[in-house]
């Protein structure tokens, strides 16, 4: 490990910043190996601080070169000026001044993809979290809010499109012949929402009149190649403002909006003033590359850069302990845009199945945090599912707590008290609590307390009085550095289902209703429902209304007759979840006795009753027929046992394709969709139903199954069907499955994303010499270690690979480490998030405990990035 070990920094320790930059000004002489920054800094002493004579420390990093500094155009010699730490240190300051840095980068040796670097043939940016400091010396942090105006210098012949944040205002010829654009931003913002890219690019333009009626031109640019894959973006962006309108009254303020895609990038998305940034693989879509999945993703992406500018860029964060102000907030909102547009059900069963996977997870991992982390060490590890998708829940939480109107009043006046100003968790509950009148003080604690509470339900029937009681428990369980949890406030929502499979009414607080909303806040508290006409099965935790595990001992009748009488469509998902869970549970155990599996047939019947009733969403029969992932399983595993969890869902999807082989047929061929793709929710429902029929009918062994399949991936005018029908012939290794692969790729070859989802279902494929197919994808020439998208695809297929990653002789995990290894000082974002899998030892069964533990400490004898040291110190901790 580094000598000298990075450490944390505390939200305790936060202090106003001591000088202030009220206007920004940069120029950029463009150029492929040095690229020179000249910034004007209009700074100012802070009057709020209480350092009214401390040096000026600005933000640099050690790919920054200082050519020189001055105030006020005097030139500062050496002794009046220091570089430490990778900081600017400048003793004494007027009170007032300019600042003017010249400073040089190699934005081509950029491999961190932070700050200023090159895709394929484009400059862009990335400066989220920390990346300014990365591009010139500066106060590198969000309550540091400033007016930018930016000029662009390069060679027009190569770069004829140059985009900054704002509009541009100016644009002419320099004495050496080269172009120079100028953009001013009229809205100040903190470093990390500034934005540059140039290239050679294609664009769509569009306008969109906003609801006083002002036109906004929108665009979005792409290389010359992908300009036809963004049509769909540009309608989702649309919506998007439509929507943001309609529901938070939030107009768009610029003149104009730009989305640009880039290759190389690390996460998916960023919200930059006026000028988004996207990875490609959330922006380009069409019906022969891009799946339904894909779709929806790119949808939800637009929807949720876009969101930002009201809730992350008018009213932004005061420092990064604050992130989930931003981002659960916004995560709600885009949850919120797609159920509207699609299926508010099958949306929310497709959000809870992700945060119950994942997010539950890190919560109970090394690295736990709660939503607004105490501490961190490199907050680019802090981008994380807590953040986001726990974030989301708590406000979605509030927005429960307060209703409809109640929220939206408290968001109006959020945004007014806090517009152009970088506040506080603390603030967003306030205008909630104060435009409502209520207390929210305990409900606070979910934003300090890390782990997911358990609530355990018992419940008592009394035929005579006609009441029903429901006790409920809650703990949550210890997390690092929080050994023991407060009460929370958890609201659970309700209603109870009769045995003839009927919504059953009761009084509860002196009303008739179907369905409430218990506040539960105690460590154990019961609530009585009157007038309950017969014993009831209880229907709980509707909609998924808290971020909770729920105990309450469901017999397996109880769940049949939700599954059918729940009027809570979450519910009836929730249920049939439940029930596949217990029976593969069972099967687990059976494997790991070494007995032969033998499986109940409830399941199965469950399943045959879904699939004779046509009544029924068919994304949802979708989502009812998806087994429990590995993931999921995984997740609620005592000691995870990844061969044991694969064994018995392939056993159970084989029971049940054989079992319905008729059905999945039938299913299968009457969910045909005959009309032009369209990423509809009509269509996008049945293709998803038709799909997982095909999967469990191929999964019966039948050879009519196998035809329809290799029929299908040859016959396919979508991505969805093609990819859907190429994952089963591989995944059941089909005899047409070497052929099939290869021609996709032969088809695809010049379509980056997808030759990503070759890359990734190759490295998933299940095969003798697993590690050895890895190895060689790495060496495709298709294959480039530089870009993200292509290491999540391999390293993402591995992860999915139980038999080569879980390899007992542990070569699975050393592959992974020597690539976190390789990664670790060239991206060490990339690197870090690799390590996930791993944090995860203490989890497993011990024989792969010990082995992935031992790739931990290995990593951990590397001179490490402050990225992958907090993580592999916290989980070896
Ligand atoms: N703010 C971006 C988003 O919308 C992500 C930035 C990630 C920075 N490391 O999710």
């Amino acid at each position: 490990m580094a000598e000298q070990k990075p450490s944390a920094i505390y939200l305790k320790d936060y202090t106003v910043p001591n000088f202030l930059i009220d206007k920004t000004e940069l120029t950029f002489d463009l150029d492929e190996t040095q690229t020179i920054v000249t910034s004007r800094l209009h700074v100012r002493r802070n009057p709020d601080s209480l350092e009214q004579t401390s040096p000026l420390v600005l933000d640099g990093g050690e790919d920054v070169k200082l050519i020189g500094v001055a105030i006020d155009d005097y030139a500062l010699p050496q002794e009046e000026f220091a570089i430490k730490d990778d900081k600017l240190v400048i003793t004494a300051t007027p009170n007032e001044f300019v600042l003017t840095c010249e400073t040089m980068i190699e934005p081509q040796n950029n491999t961190k993809l932070e700050g200023l670097y090159r895709s394929s043939s484009m400059f862009c940016t990335q400066c989220e979290a920390e990346g300014f400091r990365h591009i010139t010396y500066y106060l590198d942090r969000p309550d540091v809010m400033s007016i930018f105006t930016t000029t662009i210098i390069a060679d027009e012949s190569r770069y004829p499109v140059m985009l900054s944040n704002g509009n541009e205002i100016e644009r002419g010829k320099t004495d050496e012949g080269k172009t120079f654009v100028t953009w001013h931003d009229p809205f100040k913002k903190p470093a990390y929402l500034f934005a540059l890219v140039a290239g050679n690019l294609e664009v769509l333009n569009d306008t969109f009149t906003t609801m006083s009626g002002r036109d906004v031109k929108l665009q979005i640019f792409t290389e010359k190649h992908n300009i036809d894959k963004v049509d769909f973006a540009m309608d989702s962006l649309k919506r998007s403002m439509k929507w943001d309108e309609e529901v938070y009254g939030r107009e768009y303020d610029l003149d104009i909006f730009m989305i640009v895609a880039v290759d190389d990038f690390n996460m998916g998305a960023m919200e930059n003033k006026g000028l988004n940034i996207f990875n490609s693989s959330c922006l380009l879509a069409s019906p022969e590359t891009t799946t339904d999945d894909a779709y929806l993703r790119v949808e939800a992406v637009v929807a949720h850069e876009y969101f930002h500018n009201w809730s992350g860029n008018r009213v932004t964060c005061r420092d990064w302990f604050q992130l989930s102000l931003k981002e659960g907030f916004t995560v709600f909102r885009d949850q919120c845009f797609s159920a509207d547009t699609h299926s508010d059900v099958v949306k929310r069963v497709e959000d809870v199945s992700f945060l119950k996977t994942t997010q539950f997870a890190e919560d109970a991992g090394p690295m736990a945090h709660p939503i607004r982390p105490a501490s961190f060490i490199e907050i680019s590890n802090f981008y994380t599912l807590t953040i986001y998708e726990k974030g989301a829940e708590v406000v979605r939480m509030i927005h429960t707590l307060l209703g409809e109107e109640g929220f939206r009043k408290g968001s109006d006046l959020y945004f007014e008290r806090h517009d152009g100003q970088a506040v506080t968790c603390d603030d967003f509950v306030q205008a909630m609590e104060d435009a409502n009148g209520v207390d929210l003080s305990q409900f606070k604690r979910w934003y300090s307390q890390a782990g997911t509470p358990r609530l355990t339900v018992s419940d008592h029937y009394d035929e005579q009085a006609q009441t029903y009681s429901l006790t409920i428990r809650q703990e949550t369980p210890p997390t690092p550095n929080q050994p023991t949890k407060l009460a929370l406030h958890i609201p659970v929502k309700v209603g109870l289902v009769s045995n003839a499979n009927e919504a059953l009414s009761f009084s509860f607080a002196g009303q008739t209703q179907d369905e409430v909303v218990l506040h539960v806040n105690d460590v154990e508290q019961t609530f009585v429902f009157e007038h309950v006409a017969s014993k009831p099965v209880p229907s709980l935790l509707r909609g998924f209304s808290a971020p909770v595990k729920l105990d309450y001992d469901y017999s397996t009748e109880q769940l049949l007759q939700l599954m059918s009488g729940d009027p809570d469509g979450f519910n009836r998902w929730s249920a049939s979840q439940q029930l596949a869970v217990n029976e593969l549970n069972a099967l687990i155990k059976q494997y790991q006795n070494g007995q032969t599996l033998t499986e109940q047939t409830h399941l199965v019947e469950g399943f045959k009753a879904l699939l004779a009733d046509k009544t029924l969403d068919p994304a949802m029969v979708a989502l009812i027929l998806g087994l429990p992932s590995q993931a999921y399983m995984s997740e609620l595993a005592e000691k995870i046992d990844p061969q044991a969890i694969k064994a018995a869902r392939e056993h159970l999807r084989v029971v049940a394709g054989k079992a319905l082989q008729a059905e999945f047929k039938h299913v299968y061929e009457s969910n045909t969709v005959s009309e032009a793709y369209q990423a509809s929710a009509e269509q996008i429902a049945k293709r998803s139903l038709k799909n997982a029929a095909l999967m469990y009918w191929v999964a019966s062994g039948s050879d009519e199954a196998k035809a329809a399949v290799v029929h299908q991936y040859r016959d396919a005018d979508n991505m969805t069907d093609q990819y859907a029908a190429l994952s089963c012939i591989v995944h059941f290794e089909l005899s047409e499955a070497d052929e099939l692969l290869n021609a996709f790729f032969e088809q695809w070859q010049h379509e980056a994303l997808v030759v990503n989802k070759w890359l990734m279902l190759s490295a998933a494929r299940e095969q003798e010499n697993g590690l050895e197919q890895i190895k060689a994808l790495m060496q495709h020439p298709n294959f480039d270690i530089k870009n993200p998208n292509k290491l999540r695809a391999v390293i993402g297929g591995l992860g999915q690979n139980v038999d080569t990653f879980h390899n007992l002789d542990g070569s699975g995990y050393a592959f992974l480490a020597d690539q976190i290894i390789l990664l670790n000082k060239r991206n060490p974002q990339i690197a870090s998030r690799l390590c996930t899998p791993l944090t995860r030892w203490q989890r497993m069964v011990p024989a792969l405990a010990e082995k992935m533990k031992g790739e931990l400490e290995r990593i951990a004898q590397e001179d490490l990035s402050k990225d992958v040291y907090e993580v592999v110190s916290k989980s070896l901790a």
